[in-house]
């Protein structure tokens, strides 16, 4: 089914809030708005319409008084809507919704779920900015049948009132999976096996019951590792799921990732099983869902995929990540899964899910999803950050993006989702999210490159950092301060998802401080003033200090805390070299200052003679292509630069460069004469000290090797040698 916006539709946001998620087809009709905040509502066909759709409405609007405007609400073949039976589209959990002009509302659901999806989507519309309802047709359907959440990842397991109210955010925002699975509850996986304690058990009940509520199915995930064979393990495992059912749980899923499976043909037997002995025998189970050990197409091989795809029962479902575990999806890789299985993936998206790098929040725009994967899933779930609330950002984005992939917008999609979450912080909000989108590198590689745009666009505008261009960030850098110090003050009026992240905003202000004394030490360095700049050099090591120092978590119970990190795409790296450049410029201005001002280095940036057994090193080519230096007895007095060499520090990979002062061509990880571009991660060094002599290793990528030295030439030398072998020696003219 495809539908084009009307520009009406597109104009609706005006009148109201953003409806979650976009839906398929909407367009405003003939006839004036009522005004939603004044309303008096009187509902027609309550009774027998979805109960939790009808309280959903009467806890939202005023329904005492004098009416002022009808909702008739039901679902296909209900009295009350039986005149529109034929606009109700013919998708499960669709609904057709008519605000009709000057004071009547229909909200008819293709079954229940729709008719709470239908009255999500009115509320929405009626708390809209104006609180004023345009006359409006809306017919939507979601395009995949399953979109959700795995609780899946590793660490801080979410709370009891974190999943609370992830299910109303589900509700309101048309999600219908949550998956039970946190690595780190010992019921779900070390001990699977036992019973959930009594305190935790009602929990659990509470759970189910709430998420039933909003219309979310509550899959309850068993993670038995190989404990599959005896015929004890599998009676426990039919005890584990009897007690979940009495609690509640429906819906059941057995999880195999991240272990070394025995067997694939055990593991099938195993899954064949638990759907015949357990879910096929109770006739209100939903399907048996499996996450394979090879769940995605970088860890797969062999027959292990084609034989779960022929093995297991028809019904059971199998789950995906995609073309590696971090990735996000598109049509190659659910074609490819359902070449090897010959049914369509039951997608496990690990975004925004941060355990791999968890010193950084994924907060930004949902990019990367192919739009057309819809007919080619099962289901579209995705495995969040053990920060609950601040996944919201994404999982309100991939909620739009599973609802309505034509009409998807990453960056629209966002500003609605942060406008959601944070109404009252709106601006403040977005700039740090901003600042929190790349993972920064990792095991997994998933990177995004839209982290402070506005960053990029002022390095880009000032390529070269000197004094006055560091100037130039100044404002950039206050304006975070100030956003910063509003969400602090927020968070600390109990604000749920600005306290959960808090340290990432009290990261954000010392980056932003650390930036504002970068400032003032250029304004220094302009106005040649070495005491405001030694003031202000020491007051930015502090903050650095301060910066590497901020630990989450720290509540009771916590089993993890991370130091945070934010803006490391640009800013964090910004800082580093900005900071470097101007403590040389001051260094090299001939200013008096303390000999502890400076962090320690091996060697100050400068120019060297490198000896060896009162040899020099030489560059007698230089000029030349390639080639290697070599050691020469005597001192170069017609060419003495040949022999002098620029070690400096470079600041990103905080190794040293060697490069000869002569030709300027820098020495590589062979021991010659680079003939590629110079590149930091493989042509710095480390360079250490002991009893007046040096040590020079190969790092980064170009691997660990010492320099030795053979004859006349460098050459690598082994680990057990004495590498203490060089002198470095500064050029004095
Ligand atoms: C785990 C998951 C974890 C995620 C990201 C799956 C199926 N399993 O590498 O628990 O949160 O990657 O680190 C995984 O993704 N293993």
């Amino acid at each position: 089914m495809k539908f084009r916006f009307t520009l009406a539709a597109l104009l609706l946001p005006a009148l109201a809030g953003a409806i979650s998620p976009e839906p398929q087809k909407m367009h405003t009709t003939d006839g004036s708005a009522f005004c939603a905040r004044k309303a008096v509502y009187k509902l027609t066909g309550a009774d027998e319409a979805d109960p939790d759709a009808v309280n959903a409405l009467r806890a939202n609007l005023k329904t005492d008084g004098t009416p002022t405007v009808e909702i008739i609400i039901g679902e296909r073949g209900d009295d009350a809507v039986k005149n529109v039976a034929e606009k109700i589209p013919e998708v499960a959990e669709g609904y057709y919704l008519n605000i009709v002009s000057p004071n009547r509302v229909i909200i008819a659901g293709a079954d229940e779920v729709g008719t709470f999806y239908g009255v999500q989507t009115f509320l929405q519309l009626a708390a809209g900015d104006a609180h004023c309802v345009a006359a409006l047709e809306i017919i939507d359907s979601p395009a995949m049948p399953k979109r959700g959440v795995i609780e899946g990842f590793y660490g801080n397991p979410w709370s009891h009132t974190d999943r609370l109210s992830q299910f109303d955010f589900y509700g309101r925002n048309k999600m219908n999976y949550y998956i039970y699975g946190p690595k780190d509850d010992p019921y779900h996986h070390s001990r699977w096996y036992e019973p959930y304690p009594a305190d935790k058990a009602r929990e659990m009940k509470e759970l189910v019951s709430a998420a039933h509520k909003n219309k979310v199915k509550f899959v309850w995930a068993m993670h038995p590792s190989n404990s599959i064979e005896t015929p004890e393990d599998r009676a426990k495992a039919l005890d584990k799921f009897s007690r979940m059912y009495d609690l509640g749980v429906r819906d059941f899923a057995i999880f195999f990732d991240d272990i070394s499976a025995k067997s694939v043909d055990s593991q099938i037997d195993y899954l064949n099983f638990l759907d015949r002995e357990f879910v096929k025998k109770h006739s209100d189970v939903g399907n048996l869902i499996v996450c394979p050990t090879m769940y995605n197409k970088a860890w797969s091989g062999g027959d292990y995929l084609q034989k779960m795809g022929t093995g297991l029962n028809p019904d059971i479902e199998i789950m995906w990540t995609g073309n590696s575990v971090c990735d996000m999806i598109n049509t190659e890789d659910c074609q490819w899964f359902t070449d090897q299985t010959t049914r369509l993936p039951f997608i496990w998206l690990n975004y925004p899910v941060n355990d791999y790098g968890q010193h950084n929040l994924l907060m930004g725009p949902v990019t990367g999803n192919d739009r057309e994967i819809a007919p080619m899933v099962a289901a579209f779930c995705s495995n969040p950050m053990q920060y609950a609330e601040a996944s919201k950002v994404a999982l309100y984005q991939l909620a739009d993006f599973a609802w309505n992939p034509e009409a998807y917008d990453a960056d629209r999609s966002w500003l609605n989702a942060t406008a959601a979450l944070e109404p009252g912080n709106l601006d403040a909000f977005r700039t740090f999210c901003l600042n929190n989108v790349d993972v920064a590198p990792s095991v997994h590689g998933l990177r995004f490159y839209g982290e402070t745009p506005d960053f990029a666009e002022l390095m880009a505008a000032n390529p070269e950092i000197t004094p006055a261009a560091v100037i130039q960030f100044l404002p950039w850098f206050e304006a975070r301060r100030n956003a910063a110090n509003e969400l602090l003050a927020a968070a600390d009026a109990g604000d749920p998802l600005l306290s959960e992240v808090r340290e990432w905003i009290v990261a954000l202000q010392v980056q932003s401080l650390q930036g504002i004394e970068l400032a003032r030490m250029a304004e220094a360095l302009l106005a040649e003033n070495p005491n405001g700049f030694i003031n202000s050099y020491k007051e930015f090591a502090a903050l650095t200090d301060e910066a590497e120092n901020i630990v989450s978590r720290g509540f009771d119970g916590s089993i993890q805390s991370v130091r945070v990190q934010t803006g490391t795409l640009h800013v964090k790296p910004w800082i580093k070299t900005a900071s470097r450049q101007l403590a040389d410029i001051f260094k090299a201005s001939g200013a008096q200052y303390p000999a502890d001002l400076f962090p320690q280095q091996t060697l100050e940036n400068g120019t060297y003679y490198i000896k060896h057994n009162g040899r020099w090193l030489g560059n007698p080519d230089a000029g030349a292509k390639g080639g290697a230096p070599i050691f020469q007895d005597a001192i170069d007095d017609i060419n003495p630069n040949r022999q002098e060499w620029h070690i400096r520090l470079d600041p990103v990979t905080e190794r040293y460069s060697i490069v000869n002062s002569k030709d300027e061509r820098y020495l590589n990880e062979v021991f010659k004469f680079g003939v590629n571009p110079y590149n930091r991660d493989w042509n710095t060094y480390i360079i250490r000290k002991q009893d007046g002599k040096f040590s020079i290793q190969n790092a980064g990528n170009g691997g660990q090797k010492f320099w030795g030295v053979d004859g006349d030439q460098i050459s690598g030398a082994q680990n057990s040698e004495n590498h203490f072998i060089f002198e470095i020696i500064p050029v004095t003219d």
